[in-house]
């Protein structure tokens, strides 16, 4: 099948709070890739993204803030809009699921199944709040964890131990937005019956898909295996899309309905603003000479290869995804990124602190991405990506090609003369290398392609050492002026190779070369511009002849800076406030024990003391040695590891304790120890003795 176009599109992130690598490495820096190299190959692709404002994750935020869903949306629409904009992730379109386009293609969308007879109806019995007259979505829902028995866990999950629940699991379930008791009642709703799409479904993926990756394809077979059931498509709800349809009053479209179908009204959206340029969206989306090609996260795999594809086959006039790729998760210093932890790295943070080092970011989580399985960011790979691959390599080779020149020939390119078989080897090595970069690209690996792309720079790099222009430039200017230029094509072959990948510095490198931009990126899309007009830009990789002779560079500057240890010491210093800020907000204090009665509590001989001296036992790093005044008039020495929590021992001497006196003596590190010195735990894990809230005679008992 040969296509003549290309719609990527882009998970519509929901717009309740910034976005974070997680999110462009997972998705919006693939697809970027896949995009600018599609436009360096002059294909008629088009990028169609935007936010996703309905849904209960939205009012969640809202409440949480006192404030409209409304507000919520329109302000992270804009950060998150901005961000990507900042990244350089190149939209066709990026607009957002509270649009007018939107909310009527979605509401016609439901219509259409609606009048097909696409929908059943199923009654069911959901929580209630009465106080507030609302059915609850899951997550308003709180109780007690059946599982760790903290409290506060969510009607779908418990924050504190991870476990998925369903609201019916929860002990004591109530409503998170009165506080108040729950009732069930009956609620009707129109369900997507999936069951009647999977002979079709299994067919079209497990047969004809397998190229898919293998996470995306295994993901989708278990969900077939397992046998699908069919899935509501609306909600009681008072933020959304209100079902078009009669006898639905308070019911919205579901936003796992609404949201994909984001991805057609953004590009109706897009066609009729400049429908010279984009043709007609049904083309996009219904002429099965167009590829369509979702780029998603794991937790998005059902909804966009089996959910989606059975509404669009259900009303039988679009295309299906061609492909899926799918990334699995990127964790931050070993552990899960967590919105309502901080456990990230905001874009919009990131660049306060790294401002214009955005290709830095996009080549570590190129590198790193987690195409395969998860896998982490860390500051210290961040810096050693940079400093040995970006500077010593890619920039390190440019510099001294650019310096050089400067150095010898004016800052012109010198001329080419007689190429040797080093210099033909050399770019045939590069054209094979576009072809291995190509034929990853195609296949959605990302990572090698930009391993690949390295690759070519580091070829310069031993062009360059192996060849010594600086030192044959002392007797043969001709060869040297060979190698520069040479060099120079080489450095200008990797404006173009690393377009892609890293496009604010290739657009600083032009400036380096002095050449005008490239091409134009976002040209030509529609089939009106002819063949010819494609300038395939991509298909210069491996020319010797990209920079004319006499040609005037630009002065040399760094194309890449080294990150410091510094710098990187204050990342992990913002993280290591945010976990210890973490462990203070997870606090909750113990379950209570079970009961017990006055003749077990009497048991114990609990009395005052005063402490007499408290010193370090050596070489522990836990145990205090406490020698105390009981009362009796003999010493009484208890030892107790609460070291850690009290470094400077001798500041206790002279306050008053409470202690168990009838433990029977035990030897610790050498020393004997008679009894028990009492204290807390705090919320921070510090341990607190106990005392007594006025001076008390010696060896009184506590009861
Ligand atoms: N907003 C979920 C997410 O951000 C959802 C994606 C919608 S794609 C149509 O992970
Ligand atoms: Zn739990």
């Amino acid at each position: 099948m040969t296509f003549k176009r290309t719609l990527v599109t882009t998970a519509l992130p929901y717009a309740n709070g910034p976005v974070h690598i997680g999110h462009l490495a997972g998705v919006y820096v693939p697809a970027d890739i896949y995009v600018r190299y599609l436009r360096l190959k002059g294909e008629n692709v088009i990028h169609i993204g935007g936010s996703d404002e309905h849904g209960v994750p939205i009012t969640i935020r809202a409440q949480k803030e006192g404030v409209t869903p409304q507000d919520i949306v329109d302000r992270y629409h804009g950060i998150i809009k901005k961000s990507f904009e900042e990244f350089g992730i190149d939209f066709d379109i990026y607009s957002r699921t509270t649009s007018k386009m939107h909310e009527k293609t979605a509401s016609e969308f439901f219509e259409t199944l609606y009048d097909k007879g696409e929908f059943i109806t199923q009654t069911t019995e959901q929580y209630y709040d009465e106080q507030t007259q609302t059915f609850l979505a899951d997550r308003y829902i709180v109780g007690e964890c059946p599982n760790c028995h903290a409290q506060g866990a969510y009607g779908d999950q418990c924050e504190k131990c991870g476990t998925s629940l369903s609201p019916d699991e929860l002990i004591n379930p109530h409503s998170a937005i009165s506080g108040g008791k729950l009732v069930k009642r009956p609620t009707k709703h129109w369900y997507l019956p999936l069951d009647k799409h999977e002979t079709w479904l299994r067919h079209w993926i497990l047969d004809g898909h397998k190229e898919w990756r293998q996470n995306v394809y295994g993901q989708c077979k278990s969900w077939l295996d397992l046998g699908l059931k069919p899935r509501a498509v609306s909600r009681d709800l008072d933020w959304g899309i209100p079902l078009p349809i009669p006898d639905a009053k308070g019911k919205v479209l579901y936003v796992w309905f609404d949201a994909p179908i984001g991805y057609i009204s953004n590009t109706k959206e897009l066609c009729e603003q400049q429908p010279e340029k984009y043709g007609s969206w049904e083309t996009w989306w219904k002429d099965p000479e167009t590829r369509l090609i979702h780029f998603i996260g794991k937790d998005n795999i059902v909804f966009h290869c089996i959910v989606f594809p059975a509404m669009l086959k259900a009303d039988g006039s679009y295309i299906l995804p061609d492909n899926v790729p799918s990334n699995e998760f990127l964790n931050l210093e070993g552990d899960k990124i967590s919105t309502s932890r901080n456990w990230a790295v905001w874009l919009h943070e990131y660049l306060q602190d790294f401002p214009g080092k955005q290709d830095v970011l996009r080549y570590v989580l190129t590198a790193n991405a987690p195409e395969t399985k998860d896998n982490d960011f860390t500051w210290a790979d961040f810096q050693a990506r940079n400093n040995n691959e970006l500077v010593a390599v890619y920039g390190n080779f440019v510099n001294r090609a650019m310096v050089l020149t400067h150095k010898y020939f004016e800052g012109k390119v010198p001329p080419q003369g007689e190429l040797t078989e080093v210099e033909s080897n050399l770019f045939s090595e590069i054209k094979a290398e576009k072809q291995q970069i190509e034929q990853l690209l195609d296949n959605f690996r990302f990572r090698d392609a930009q391993k690949e792309a390295m690759n070519i720079a580091r070829l310069g790099n031993k062009y360059l050492a192996d060849m010594e222009p600086w030192k044959l430039a002392k007797t043969d200017l001709n060869r040297t002026a060979t190698i520069l230029n040479v060099s120079l094509q080489i450095a200008a072959n990797l404006a173009v190779v690393f377009e892609p990948f890293l496009p604010f510095s290739s657009k600083k490198l032009l400036q380096i070369l002095n050449l005008n931009q490239l091409h134009d990126t976002k040209n030509p899309h529609s089939e009106l511009d002819s063949e010819s007009q494609r300038k395939s830009l991509w298909n210069q990789i491996g020319s010797s002849n990209l920079l004319k002779e006499g040609h005037q560079l630009a002065e040399p500057t760094l194309l890449f800076e080294k990150i410091t240890d510094e710098q990187v010491e204050q990342q992990m210093n913002r993280l290591k406030r945010i976990k210890e800020e973490n462990q203070l907000k997870a606090w909750q204090p113990a379950p209570l024990k079970a009961n017990t009665t006055i003749e077990v509590f009497d048991k114990m001989d609990i009395r005052v003391a005063t402490v007499k001296n408290c010193e370090k036992v050596k070489k522990s790093n836990k145990l205090l040695k406490f020698v105390l005044d009981d009362g009796t008039g003999t010493d009484r020495v208890i030892l107790s590891g609460i070291q850690q929590s009290y470094p400077e021992p001798e500041k206790l001497i002279g306050k008053q304790i409470l202690f168990i006196a009838n433990f029977p003596p035990r030897k610790m590190m050498g020393e004997e120890s008679n009894g028990m010195i009492l204290s807390a735990v705090n919320n921070d894990g510090k341990l607190v003795l106990t005392t007594v809230s006025a001076p008390t005679t010696n060896g009184s008992q506590v009861g």
